[in-house]
């Protein structure tokens, strides 16, 4: 198998060969209630018995939260900066995506891990109560990052339009109820959000949100460093955070997901770094349809300690 030169198989290459419509919009169908992509379910067996080792750190979110700005962050964390070294692959096979499985020849989430050295940054979007039970007994550390419901609602639906793997978003009007109804791939939301609230105290979780970040990036980037245990000093910060901006990440093609072909990502249909802010839901939310969320939401987050802002 050719390599990244990061040790890992060029995976964009394999995916190029892949005839076209291998990945058209895999359908959903549930592992323990939750709708995950078919062959996600197919794998699931594989999944479960994912065997964590103690110096794993996992990225945890649900999807579109802000996934990849962390583990840039992350990355450039554990090489101090060193941005020739973050530089040496593209964000899957730096940090692989744990449970993703597509029909062969792509390599899976899993066979991916399996040739990371450590230590490794593990990437998932799965809720709580569906992580492989080995992350707990080696006592991993977790970081999770949640994004305001409405804002991560529409980066969804953009990223589902141009992303042939995921089912077909269809209407806007159509997606904000299938959201609230958590009928998309990973579920509901509300359920992942609050379930890795609910779990922070029982592990080793750093719970961060993705309008802090949005609003000093550098006082994320130093809790992250503070849970790694890294000391780095300020110009390291500074360095980081200037990587790390939505900007350069939107420019930098270890970080943009340009190195994904056309046939899996269409990137001329919405780009990956599409906006990068927060409130963008007031250009897309209807006064009806934000009524509605509203009321769904409060409902479901009622009784919670979880809260989230929705502009800065
Ligand atoms: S994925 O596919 O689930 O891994 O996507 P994920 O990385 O979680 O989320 C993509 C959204 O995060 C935005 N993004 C950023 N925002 C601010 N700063 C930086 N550096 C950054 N990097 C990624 C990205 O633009 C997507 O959000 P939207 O709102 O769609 O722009």
């Amino acid at each position: 198998m050719e390599t990244s030169g990061a040790g890992s198989p060029d995976y964009s290459e394999i995916l190029q060969q892949v005839p076209e419509g291998t990945f058209y919009r895999f359908q959903l169908f549930p592992v323990h209630g939750v709708p995950l992509m078919k062959p996600i379910v197919n794998c699931w067996e594989r999944i479960e018995k994912f065997q964590a080792q103690s110096d794993d750190l996992l990225i945890a979110t649900y999807p579109k939260a802000g996934t990849t700005w962390m583990q840039e962050i992350v990355d450039c964390i554990m090489n101090e900066g060193d941005v020739e070294k973050t530089g040496r692959a593209p964000t899957h096979v730096r940090s692989p995506f744990m449970e993703i499985c597509s029909p062969p020849p792509v390599p899976s989430g899993i066979d991916l891990l399996e040739i990371t050295p450590s230590p490794r940054l593990v990437k998932t979007h799965l809720p709580y109560e569906l992580v492989p039970e080995s992350f707990w007994r080696q006592k991993c550390k977790v970081i999770y990052v949640a994004r305001n419901a409405k804002d991560n609602a529409v980066s969804y639906y953009h990223f589902d339009r141009m992303n042939k793997t995921q089912p077909d978003p269809g209407t806007w009007d159509e997606y904000v109820l299938k959201f609230l109804k958590g009928k998309l791939a990973w579920g509901s939301w509300f359920s992942h959000v609050l379930g890795w609230w609910n779990a922070r105290d029982k592990h080793d979780i750093l719970y961060l949100f993705y309008e802090d970040m949005k609003e000093d990036p550098k006082r994320e980037i130093r809790k992250v460093m503070t849970f790694l245990g890294k000391d780095l000093s300020e110009d390291v910060v500074e360095k980081i955070h200037q990587h790390t901006s939505f900007t350069s990440m939107k420019e930098n093609p270890m970080a943009n997901y340009s190195t994904i072909p056309s046939n899996v990502i269409d990137q001329s249909l919405s780009p990956f770094m599409r906006k990068g802010e927060v409130g963008d839901w007031m250009n897309h939310f209807t006064e009806s349809q934000n009524k509605i969320f509203d009321e769904e939401y409060r409902k479901k987050m009622e009784g919670s300690t979880l809260t989230f802002r929705y502009k800065i």
